[in-house]
């Protein structure tokens, strides 16, 4: 049987999550020890790592940067492709009813629960077929996210303890992330609804539990009803880049009053709350509006390029258009390298503090708005090959 007998974890004094193991199978019976500490019972423990093992692909996708990183219209294009949006058109008669009660119930409506599930598992089609006690455990043991792993187990062997869901049916993707919303266990314990009144929140098999869970997320994380997530719009010149930030938040009104129009020339609707200017791929790219409704998609997964991918995917299954403006796609990307140096050069420059690792987040985008404004350039953020050739030339003269 299992990776628990070696040694067997009932022999193992362990009062907190493991740390350093000499094999994935000691750090399973490290973490059941753990778990037996923390007051699980040890049948349900056997129970879930009965059958796990072993995953070192795990282990080697953690904490590598990519030599080039996928461009946000490469990205949306594979996202949001035409495949996916019939897929999703699809879906929608048999969904309907569903989702107009959810919509009453919850106020979010069925673009934004058919865009979230259509990126996270591609409509049902791919979510994942690894046992979550398998994903996180390899997780534990083989990168640094330890104390993530450790506390989602817990969440997992809690489930398992409740008895409507078996270890065998709680199956998702290497990162641990479970069922047609992709919740991670310890989302399901607090925020998975059991619409169906089944006895237990049904994540792999029904769409009323799916739909309500992935509604109550978003409520819980701010959505309000009758509220878009956001639109496209068309920046005047001479705009100031640098408030096109999401930490930057404004009544819609300042906006408008800076010459900000819907993509198509109309005024800026009237809405409620802060909203922000989005331009993911500099001042030749796209901008978005967004409001709070933007800011809830972005609690399902921290990125702005799936936050707009789910929009763009929600809005086309529901007839709508796509992206109006032209994307930079001839803007060539900067290799794992040239990010590093770029970021070393803002270092040397006093804009930036900090590891100097190849991802191009908030920091990094403020310290490039930084040089842009010294320099005379649009303050967009936007790392491009013609910016680290600038700041070459400026360190050189
Ligand atoms: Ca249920």
């Amino acid at each position: 049987m299992t990776s628990l007998g070696v040694p067997d974890m009932t022999e193992i004094d362990q009062t907190s999550c493991p740390k350093e193991a000499a094999s994935y199978d000691e750090w399973v019976a490290r973490f059941g020890a753990y778990a037996l500490h923390q007051g699980q019972a040890e049948k349900v423990i056997r129970t879930a790592f009965a059958h796990v093992s072993e995953n070192p692909t795990i282990r080697d996708r953690a904490g590598k940067q990519a030599e080039f990183v996928t461009p946000v219209w490469t990205y949306l294009d594979r996202a949001v492709s035409a495949e996916r949006v019939a897929k999703g058109q699809a879906q929608l008669p048999q969904n309907r009813a569903l989702l107009a009660e959810i919509e009453r119930d919850f106020g979010t409506n069925a673009a934004i629960l058919m865009g979230i599930w259509g990126i996270e598992t591609d409509f049902g089609g791919n979510f994942g077929d690894v046992n979550v006690f398998e994903a996180l455990s390899n997780v534990g043991y083989g990168t640094s996210r330890k104390d993530f792993a450790c506390t989602e187990l817990l969440s997992a062997l809690k489930i398992a303890s409740a008895g409507r869901i078996a270890p065998g049916q709680m199956i998702g993707s290497w990162a641990g992330a479970m069922g047609h919303s992709q919740f991670l266990p310890s989302n399901y314990l607090t925020i998975a609804v059991d619409r169906d009144g089944s006895g237990a929140p049904d994540l792999w098999t029904s769409m009323p539990d799916v739909f309500a869970s992935t509604a109550n997320h978003l409520v819980r994380d701010g959505w309000q009803r009758d509220l878009p997530w956001g639109f496209e719009v068309k920046l005047p010149a001479g705009f100031p880049y640098q408030e096109a930030e999401l930490d930057i938040e404004h009544p819609i009104d300042h906006w408008q009053q800076r010459g900000v129009r819907r993509i198509d020339g109309q005024a800026l609707p009237n809405l409620p709350g802060g909203t922000s200017i989005l331009v993911l791929a500099g001042h030749k790219g796209p901008a978005f509006l967004v409001t709070r409704n933007f800011r809830a998609i972005l609690k399902y997964n921290y990125s702005t390029s799936y936050a707009l991918a789910v929009a763009y995917l929600g809005d086309r299954v529901m007839g709508g258009k796509g992206v109006q403006a032209k994307w930079p796609v001839d803007e060539p990307p900067l290799a794992l390298a040239e990010r590093e140096e770029l970021q070393q050069r803002l270092v040397d420059r006093g804009l930036l503090d900090g590891a100097v690792d190849g991802v191009i987040g908030l920091k990094t985008r403020k310290a490039i708005r930084g040089f842009q404004l010294q320099v005379g350039l649009p303050a967009d953020g936007f790392a491009t090959q013609a910016l680290l050739l600038e700041l070459r030339r400026r360190a050189a003269g």
